[in-house]
């Protein structure tokens, strides 16, 4: 627990967030940093009463600034031959564009385990609250050891093209600890971390930040054993259900495409062809951290 605590920001070292139950056991960030956020927090508390509850629940047209949640092109791209069966791994990243945080909490205080609801704030330029919503749920992730929110995000490879159909019943919802883990690009808009706890309180991504999960982290996989050689596509889409609010959801998804072809010996092998198109360096997917 110590040893984990000393590898802040904002070096990360020797942090791989879910790697192994082990690297990933209590930690994220947490403890020493987590007053660093606590100002926000009493900000927002401070909202809370300065708003009356029924115009939070109303929803509503709000001033306030939204995220706009999109995926960075798929890195990483390996096959590993694992129990007998061959699986995709692959580093994935989401990053926010938007005007405002994605930002969210639990309903009520987290104790142990187990699942409640998850709340999105949307906050204004002044860092008033201004909307909240219930859209996802916090759960304890027992292999990460640490709280997910459900329905961040859906993994998929389709045979032949994006829009062909979904090979070997690969299509998987995952959970993910939001947090700040790198800058998308060099003058990203908010130059300081505010989300690194995966301990149930606040996640989020900041505006220019990405959340990436890396290829050797437990559930970054698709199982792909006996697919035929052939050309097909890795799906990676942000909010797949749209559940999130944020100002777009036709801009959510990323993919890579990879030549699968099965040498003498039979083992799989891939080959990168191509990416969906992306509009900066960091959504390409350059500023990707390979840890
Ligand atoms: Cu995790």
């Amino acid at each position: 627990m110590k040893g984990c605590m000393s590898a802040g920001p904002p070096a990360f070292a020797g942090l791989n967030r879910g790697v192994t139950p082990l690297a990933s056991a209590g930690c994220c960030w947490g403890g020493s940093h987590r007053w660093e956020w606590r100002p926000l927090w009493i900000a927002g508390a401070a909202a809370l009463i300065a708003v009356a509850p029924d115009s939070l629940r109303a929803g509503g047209p709000s001033k306030g600034l939204l995220p706009d949640i999109r995926t960075v092109v798929p890195q990483h791209l390996n096959v590993m031959n694992e129990h007998q069966r061959e699986i995709l791994r692959f580093s994935n990243g989401i990053a926010n564009t938007g005007d405002g945080p994605w930002r969210m909490r639990p309903l009520f205080p987290v104790s142990g385990a187990g699942t409640q609801d998850a709340v999105q704030e949307i906050l204004d330029a002044s860092g008033n609250l201004v909307q909240e919503k219930v859209v996802s749920q916090y759960e304890f992730h027992e292999q990460h050891n640490h709280w997910h929110i459900g329905n961040i995000a859906l993994f998929e490879v389709r045979a032949g093209s994006p829009t062909g159909p979904v090979v070997g019943g690969n299509s998987i919802k995952v959970t993910f600890c939001l947090i700040d883990w790198y800058k998308l690009d060099d003058n990203s808009k908010t130059p300081e971390r505010t989300y690194f706890d995966c301990s149930g309180t606040y996640q989020g991504i900041s505006v220019g930040w990405v959340d990436q999960y890396h290829q050797a982290t437990e559930g970054q996989q698709l199982d792909i054993t006996a697919l035929p050689a052939g050309t097909y596509y890795l799906m990676s889409t942000a909010n797949p259900d749209g559940t999130f609010l944020e100002k777009s959801t036709t801009n959510n998804t990323a993919w890579v495409s990879f030549q699968l072809s099965r040498p003498s010996n039979g083992n799989a092998k891939i080959e990168v062809t191509g990416h969906s198109s992306c509009d900066t360096p960091g959504m390409c997917g350059e500023q990707s951290p390979n840890r």
